[in-house]
């Protein structure tokens, strides 16, 4: 049971927001079985940026990438399941669309890895650590999904 309530942070950037690529993604997730237990549209500060990505802060990159998650608003949501951070990277694609397969968001919907559309924990580790960065204990969903006894 325990291993089904796995979580990841999905997160779709400004230019996936801008793309209208939100629907998209949300449909991919709920059909594959995932279960959303928060979402929330978030115009993230550069504060929490700075925290969200501290562990490519000697990137050359770096600044380009805090000023482009900043540029606009993003959709932070948390998907529960099992398997979710593992699977929920294969569904993402390579950081870089170009090395991503069709048939995966980054594969399927952009092209440079400066605009990549979309974030998702690469850890059970790091899901929890930027699911704690970016919601409040209260704004996680505690329900039971009909669906549940139909996927396990
Ligand atoms: P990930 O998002 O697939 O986990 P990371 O290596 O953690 O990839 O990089 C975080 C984000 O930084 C990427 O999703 C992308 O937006 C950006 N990024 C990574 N490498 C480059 C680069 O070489 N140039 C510009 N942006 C990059
Ligand atoms: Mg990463």
């Amino acid at each position: 049971m325990a291993e089904q309530k796995e979580r990841t942070f999905i997160a779709i950037k400004p230019d996936g927001v801008q793309r209208g690529i939100v629907g998209e993604v949300l449909k991919r997730f709920e059909m594959k079985g995932y279960k959303l237990v928060a979402m929330k549209m978030v115009h993230a500060s550069e504060d929490l940026l700075m925290q969200h990505y501290i562990d490519l802060k000697d990137r050359p990159f770096f600044p380009t990438l805090i000023k482009y998650m900043t540029s606009g608003p993003v959709v932070a949501m948390v998907w529960e399941g099992k398997g979710a951070v593992k699977t929920g990277r294969v569904m993402l694609g390579e950081t870089n669309p170009a090395d991503s397969k069709p048939g995966t968001i980054r594969g399927d919907f952009c092209i440079d890895v400066s605009k990549n559309i979309i974030h998702g924990s690469d850890s059970v580790e790091s899901a929890n650590k930027e699911i704690s960065l970016w919601f409040k204990q209260d704004e996680l969903c505690s329900y039971s999904s009909c669906a549940s006894s139909w996927l396990y």
